[in-house]
C-alpha cells in the first residue's frame, strides 16, 4: 500500500547561498553524495549534490567580478539513484509505469548502480572561455577539483550550474548535481527590484520518482524510470527547490520569482489558481533565459510554458489578498510536451495519466499579514540590444539543422541533429530538399552524431542564422553554450520521409515550409521569447530560426537538446568559434 504524500505541508526551502563579492570572488564548492528529506512523510534520501544539498547553494555574482570556483569532486559512491526500464509502458492496472512510484517489475540497470562519480560542471547560460565551459568529455574524478573561471562580463541573469558528462548527464542531474546561479548588475538596481529573500525567491523546478519497498512503501530512494515507449524519465512528483509540492507564505507585496525548469525532461506550463480559477494578470514577465527583457510583458494566455533550461525572471503581486488567500500553482502541460495548448480556465482537470502527468499541482501560496506595497514597473527595462537589422541578417551565414529520431528495434529510439549542408543536382546521395514556393534546396547529411567531424566555425563578432527543422513528433528546447541568441522566425513546415530516410548517418525528407494538415500548433513567438534567449523550444512540425552573434571567446563549445536523455543519446554537436585573423592559415 503506497503512503500518499500531502500536498503543501512542507515550507518551500530557500537555497544557501554564496555570495561572491563576500568571499572575494573566490569559492570552493564540494560535489558530495548526501542525504535529502524530498518531503516529509518520505525517508530520507540519498543524493548527490553540490555541498552535499538539494539544490546546491545559490551562488550570487556581480556583473564585472569575476569568480573562481574551485569545483572539489568529494564523491563517493554508490549512485544514489535507482534506474530501471520497466518492461511495459502501461501496469497491469491500464496506468502507465511512469505514473507510480516503484520499479514497475524493471531491474535495475547494473551499469547505472556501478557509476563512480565522475563529473564536469557546466555554468548554463554563461560566457565562459572554452577550457572552463565543462566540456562533455573533460571529467575530474572522485579526489580530483577543477578551478574554473568565470568573467561575469554579461548582463544580470539567471544561470544555473549543472553537470555535464557525456552519456550520463541524466543521471547526474537527477541525483542532484545541480543549483543556481544569479548574476547582478546596475540596470536591475535602477529598477528596484527585489535583490535577495524574503521577496526574490528562487524557483528551481524539477521532478522525481521513488522506489518501493515489497510492502509497497516508500523507501526514499530516487528512481529514475523509462519504458519500451517512452526513453525520458517523466516522475511524478514535481519538486520545487528541494520538495514535493511545497508551500510558501507569502506577504501582500510584489515577490521577484526566478523561476527555472531543471527537470530532465518534462516541459511545464504553469498556471496559477485562486479557487479555481487562473490569475495570469498578477504576473507580469520582465525577464527572460539571459535578463531582462526590453519591456515587461504578460505570460501567454495559456501559461507560461518553460521546457528544460528555460527561465522567467517574474512579478507576482500578493498586494490585494487578505491573510489565509491561497493561491495554487498547477502545470498544465502533458509528457512528453509536444506544443498542445491547455487552457488556464480547465487547468484543474488538467490530469492525465496517459499524458504523464498525474498530479498538476506544482506548489501554494499562501498570503500572511503584512504591511501591503506593490511594485509597478513600467516603460522601458532594458535598452542593451536590440532585434537583429535585416541589413545584419542579409549576410549571415545559414546553418540548417534536422532534428530526427532514429526508432531502433530492442532498445530506446536515437535523437539525433543532422547537420545539413547544400548541394547541387549533381549530388546522387541521400538528400533533404527544403522547398519554400517555387524555391527548392537541396542538403545533404554531413554530420549525424557528436563524434562527426565538426561542421559549424561561427566567426566572433558576426551574425549567423540557424535554422532548426523538427521532423519529430515532441518539442525540444534546444541549447546553445556560449552567447544568448535571439528568435527570428517560428513558423510551420509539412514532411514526407520514405521508410527507412532515417539512417544511421544520412537523411531523406522532403521538407516544405508550408503547414501540413491536422497541424493545429499555431507556431507563433511568445512576447516572453523575445528577450535574450540561450535555450528555444522548437514544436514539431515547425521550423525555427535564431540569429546568434559569438562576441569574445574562441573555442570548442557545444549545442544540444536540453532533454537531458536527448542529450545524452545523442542530441549534441561541437561547434568551434573562431577568430577571423586566423582564418587564412586555417588548412
Ligand atoms: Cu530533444
Amino acid at each position: 500500500m503506497t503512503i500518499q504524500l500531502e500536498p503543501f505541508v512542507d515550507a518551500l526551502p530557500i537555497p544557501p547561498r554564496l555570495i561572491a563579492a563576500q568571499l572575494d570572488g573566490h569559492l570552493t564548492v564540494r560535489l558530495r553524495a548526501g542525504e535529502h528529506r524530498f518531503h516529509r512523510d518520505l525517508p530520507p534520501s540519498r543524493i548527490w549534490g553540490f555541498d552535499g544539498t538539494v539544490p546546491g547553494p545559490t551562488i550570487e555574482a556581480e556583473r564585472g567580478g569575476p569568480v573562481t570556483v574551485e569545483w572539489q569532486n568529494e564523491i563517493d559512491g554508490p549512485f544514489p539513484v535507482a534506474v530501471t526500464i520497466a518492461p511495459q509502458h502501461l501496469g497491469a492496472d491500464g496506468v502507465p509505469v511512469q505514473c507510480v512510484p516503484g520499479l514497475s517489475g524493471g531491474s535495475l540497470r547494473q551499469d547505472a548502480a556501478a557509476l563512480t562519480g565522475h563529473t564536469v560542471v557546466h555554468l548554463h547560460g554563461a560566457l565562459t572561455p572554452a577550457s572552463y565551459d565543462g566540456w562533455t568529455e573533460n571529467l575530474f574524478a572522485p579526489g580530483q577539483a577543477a578551478v574554473f573561471h568565470y568573467p561575469m562580463d554579461q548582463r544580470a541573469a539567471l544561470l544555473w550550474y549543472h553537470d555535464h558528462v557525456m552519456g550520463v548527464t541524466k543521471y547526474d542531474v537527477y541525483a542532484g548535481l545541480a543549483g543556481l546561479w544569479i548574476i547582478r548588475d546596475q540596470r536591475e538596481r535602477e529598477l528596484g527590484l527585489p535583490e535577495e529573500p524574503p521577496f526574490e525567491v528562487p524557483l528551481l523546478i524539477q521532478d522525481r520518482n521513488f522506489d518501493l519497498d515489497d510492502e509497497g512503501r516508500f523507501t526514499g530512494r530516487l528512481l529514475h524510470k523509462t519504458d519500451p515507449d517512452v526513453m525520458e524519465a517523466f516522475a511524478p512528483f514535481t519538486v520545487v527547490n528541494g520538495k514535493i509540492w511545497p508551500v510558501l507564505e507569502v506577504k501582500p507585496v510584489t515577490y521577484r520569482f526566478r523561476v527555472i525548469n531543471g527537470s530532465n525532461a518534462r516541459t511545464y506550463r504553469l498556471v496559477v489558481l485562486r479557487n479555481g480559477r487562473p490569475e495570469l494578470d498578477r504576473i507580469v514577465q520582465i525577464g527572460a533565459d539571459h535578463g531582462l527583457l526590453r519591456t515587461a510583458t504578460s505570460v501567454p494566455p495559456n501559461g507560461l510554458v518553460l521546457a528544460s533550461a528555460e527561465r522567467a525572471d517574474l512579478l507576482v503581486d500578493f498586494s490585494d489578498l487578505d491573510p489565509g488567500t491561497e493561491l495554487t500553482v498547477l502545470n498544465t502541460a502533458t509528457a512528453p510536451f509536444d506544443g498542445s495548448p491547455f487552457a488556464a480556465a480547465e487547468a484543474e482537470s488538467a490530469a492525465s495519466l496517459e499524458g504523464l502527468l498525474p498530479y498538476p499541482r506544482v506548489m501554494r501560496f499562501r498570503v500572511v499579514s503584512g504591511k501591503r506595497a506593490a511594485l509597478t514597473i513600467t516603460g522601458t527595462l532594458a535598452a542593451d540590444y536590440s532585434p537583429p537589422t535585416t541589413e545584419e541578417l542579409q549576410a549571415a551565414p545559414r546553418r540548417v539543422i534536422a532534428l530526427v529520431e532514429r526508432e531502433l528495434e530492442g532498445e530506446p529510439s536515437m535523437l539525433t541533429m543532422r547537420e545539413l549542408a547544400a548541394v547541387d543536382e549533381t549530388y546522387a546521395g541521400p538528400v533533404v530538399t527544403v522547398a519554400q514556393g517555387e524555391r527548392m534546396t537541396r542538403y545533404r547529411t554531413v554530420a549525424a552524431h557528436f563524434e562527426d567531424a565538426t561542421t559549424f566555425f561561427p566567426m566572433l563578432d558576426q551574425y549567423e542564422v540557424w535554422q532548426l527543422m523538427n521532423l519529430t513528433g515532441d518539442t525540444h528546447p534546444i541549447h546553445l553554450h556560449l552567447d544568448p541568441f535571439q528568435i527570428v522566425s517560428r513558423g510551420p513546415i509539412r514532411y514526407e520521409m520514405p521508410d527507412q530516410g532515417i539512417e544511421d548517418k544520412n537523411l531523406t525528407a522532403a521538407v516544405r515550409l508550408e503547414r501540413a494538415a491536422g497541424d493545429a500548433l499555431d507556431h507563433v513567438i511568445d512576447e516572453n521569447e523575445r528577450g535574450l534567449k540561450d535555450t528555444i523550444r522548437v514544436n514539431p512540425h515547425e521550423i525555427v530560426e535564431i540569429a546568434v552573434r559569438f562576441t569574445k571567446y574562441s573555442g570548442r563549445y557545444m549545442y544540444h537538446c536540453h532533454i537531458l536523455e536527448h542529450e545524452d543519446r545523442d542530441m549534441m554537436r561541437p561547434f568551434v568559434t573562431m577568430t577571423a585573423d586566423l582564418m587564412p592559415f586555417m588548412a
